[in-house]
């Protein structure tokens, strides 16, 4: 085991014995590892901090904190078992909720909850439901936790207005002489400015409240039990920061009720799955419903095309900066994700009024 893994380990207080360390799971933006000591059941998980991606692995730690810690009360009063319902910041021994190294690597850990799985794409709509249920669950139990408390630890995250100004600049400079080919694409996005503050003018107008919103509610960040294949556990909480229900809604429509990948290069399989969006609306509103405003919910299939837009924004950004921002594995890469997701966008324009009936 590599010096600095092993000493890391030590910083936090686990019980005495031979230490393993295992790389685990298939994140791309932390290092995570499966620590366990031998003669001992319970495993936890150790992972280094993107610093690249997360300027204040502190303001990050704080914030999961902050937000695990009100959960697991929840959970209690529930009569729900925290342990498996929520993440633990375990407590470097300074108390710290992390470890910063000589090197200046930051360091975090937390049980590892056994038993569980996770899907990357919904083999059927009843899975899809589930994770509604999670993500609406998760969202019910912080309903009352004051979102102003936390860090925006990426600012302007979900800021779309920002996102498109991103766009215009990108195009201005011209940094990697791409420009030329995005003519339709650059237009395409420019035709949607008109609505593209819906969502940030409804918060500055007080219209939609201001929320605790994880902002990665992709499939694959749902735990599943083994056993019951219910879906217990809401993870990968670094993004959590203020944001609007509908961000989390959209994230998860775009990503799990598409019927393609997220590069896809054949458009003609980009497609909404109305049967997808309706699972999830189903057992997201079945759990958080109540606390939700009527314009709050009327606002949620705009996150779907908020969201939708505002990746492919962001990938026709890169594209023409250069790459700089999403790691890219062919050429093109950040051009055919950006066509991909204004592809769905065009097919949710048209399911529109479907899109509108899915909430009731
Ligand atoms: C990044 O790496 P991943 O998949 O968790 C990005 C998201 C994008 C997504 C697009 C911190 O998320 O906002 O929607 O790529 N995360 C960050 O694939 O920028
Ligand atoms: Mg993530």
């Amino acid at each position: 085991m590599e010096e600095t893994i092993l000493q890391a380990i030590r910083a936090f207080d686990l019980p005495e014995g031979n230490i393993r360390a295992d790389a685990f799971g298939n994140g791309h933006i932390n290092r995570t590892y499966a620590v366990s000591v031998e003669g001992r059941k319970e495993r936890y998980i150790l992972q280094r901090i993107n610093q690249y991606v997360f300027h204040h692995p502190d303001q990050v730690q704080e914030n999961i904190l902050e937000v695990t810690s009100w959960l697991r009360r929840k959970i209690t009063q529930e009569g729900g078992d925290p342990e498996r319902e929520t993440l633990r910041v375990i407590p470097a021994r300074d108390g710290k909720p992390y470890f910063l190294d000589g090197q200046e690597n930051w360091w975090r850990m937390f049980p590892l909850v056994e038993n569980t799985f996770s899907r990357d794409l919904p083999d059927t709509p009843e899975l899809f439901e589930k994770c509604g249920r999670a993500f609406g669950r998760f969202q019910r139990r912080l309903n009352d936790f004051p979102a102003g408390r936390l860090h925006e630890t990426i600012p302007n995250f979900h800021n779309t207005p920002w996102r498109m100004e991103q766009l215009e600049e990108a195009a201005r400079k011209n940094a990697a002489g791409r420009l030329s080919e995005v003519r339709a694409e650059l237009e395409f996005c420019r035709e949607r400015a008109k609505w593209a503050d819906r969502l940030v003018r409804g918060f500055e107008e007080g219209r939609l409240p201001l929320r605790v919103t994880h902002n990665d509610t992709k499939l694959n960040n749902v735990l599943l039990d083994q056993k019951t294949g219910d879906a217990i556990c809401v993870v990968d909480l670094d993004t959590v920061m203020p944001g609007l229900m509908a961000y989390d809604f959209g994230e998860a429509i775009r990503t799990g009720a598409c019927t393609a990948a997220e590069d896809e290069t054949d458009l003609s399989r980009i497609d909404l799955s109305l049967e997808l969006m309706r699972a999830y609306t189903a057992g997201f509103l079945a759990e958080v419903r109540e606390e939700m405003t009527a314009e709050e919910i009327q606002s949620l299939p705009w996150g779907a095309r908020m969201m939708t837009l505002e990746n492919g924004v962001r990938f026709l950004t890169d594209y023409l900066d250069g790459d700089k921002y999403f790691a890219v594995h062919r050429p093109h890469h950040n051009l055919d994700r950006a066509r991909a997701q204004l592809t769905l966008l065009t097919r949710m324009e048209e399911k529109w009024e479907e899109m509108l009936a899915a909430l009731s």
